[in-house]
């Protein structure tokens, strides 16, 4: 099945910091870390990836025209800090925008219980500085299939809504949203979104696996603290869980 594809026009997309486009690239993550004098709040979008990338090595799917892929490059001056938070609010920006959407702690966006959207987030630092951080956002918009492989778990908004959206507002809408909320982040830190983002996260209450170094046991998520760390319950003991340590699966269901 043919997705609905097109191309991006730039000139549409409107966003406070400077947009970089192309057509093709390996991946706008890398892209983002080879613009080493880009401005802060730079913004690199392509039409395709062709080594679009997730967390922890995996693979991004990112067929040509029918997707966002993006990332943002931003440059605080300060401290090396938890990135983690730094992609909580990502994809609480993304779900603001996209109506109908929930979020899996702590990056994946669903829609009908599947990935419709997910955020990788990578920092470069030095003597304990922060050089860069790199927000990639990858959302599934106009696909209407998915590979074998991704079928079960994949979703985009065309399969959601069955109408075809226009990528470039969405590009605007989530990134002007986004460096509000990163303002407001760097001066007030995590906890105030902490209530919005729990009343969206699909996570709280529901049985989860946790999975650290191979091993896997079973857990109940209970909440999210200040610094969006997941609060789970195993075995009557309560455990603070940072996403950086630990893998988090659904026991029932994608959320
Ligand atoms: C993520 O990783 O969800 C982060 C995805 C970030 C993609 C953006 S696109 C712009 C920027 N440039 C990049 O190269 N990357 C970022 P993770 O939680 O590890 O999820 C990866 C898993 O999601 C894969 O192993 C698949 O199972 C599944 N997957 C792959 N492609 C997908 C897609 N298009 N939609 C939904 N699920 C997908």
């Amino acid at each position: 099945m043919k997705n609905n594809s097109s191309n991006l026009n730039p000139d549409k997309i409107s966003v406070s910091g400077k947009v970089y486009y192309k057509k093709t690239t390996d991946s706008t993550n890398l892209d983002a870390k080879r613009a080493e004098n880009a401005p802060d709040k730079s913004v690199f979008i392509a039409d395709m990836q062709t080594n679009g990338r997730g967390r922890l090595g995996r693979d991004w799917s990112s067929p040509k025209g029918c997707g966002i892929w993006m990332s943002i490059l931003l440059k605080p001056q300060g401290e090396i800090c938890d990135i983690s938070q730094v992609t909580l609010i990502a994809g609480l920006a993304v779900s603001r925008v996209i109506e109908g959407t929930s979020i899996k702690w702590p990056n994946d966006i669903l829609m009908s219980n599947k990935k419709v959207a997910g955020i990788l987030t990578e920092m470069s630092a030095e003597s304990g500085k922060i050089k860069h951080i790199i927000v990639g956002i990858g959302i599934n918009v106009n696909n209407k299939d998915f590979p074998e492989e991704l079928k079960d778990k994949a979703t985009s908004l065309y399969i959601e809504t069955k109408s075809v959206a226009e990528r470039e507002s969405l590009i605007s809408g989530i990134t002007n949203e986004f460096f509000t909320m990163y303002d407001r982040f760097l001066t007030d830190g995590f906890s105030v979104f902490k209530e919005e983002y729990t009343d969206k996260c699909a996570t709280i209450g529901k049985e989860v696996y946790l999975i650290t170094d191979g091993e896997k046991r079973v857990a109940k998520a209970m909440g999210i603290t200040d610094k969006g760390e997941l609060i789970a319950e195993s075995n009557g003991k309560t455990e603070i869980i940072n996403s950086c340590e630990v893998s988090v699966r659904g026991l029932l269901g994608y959320a």
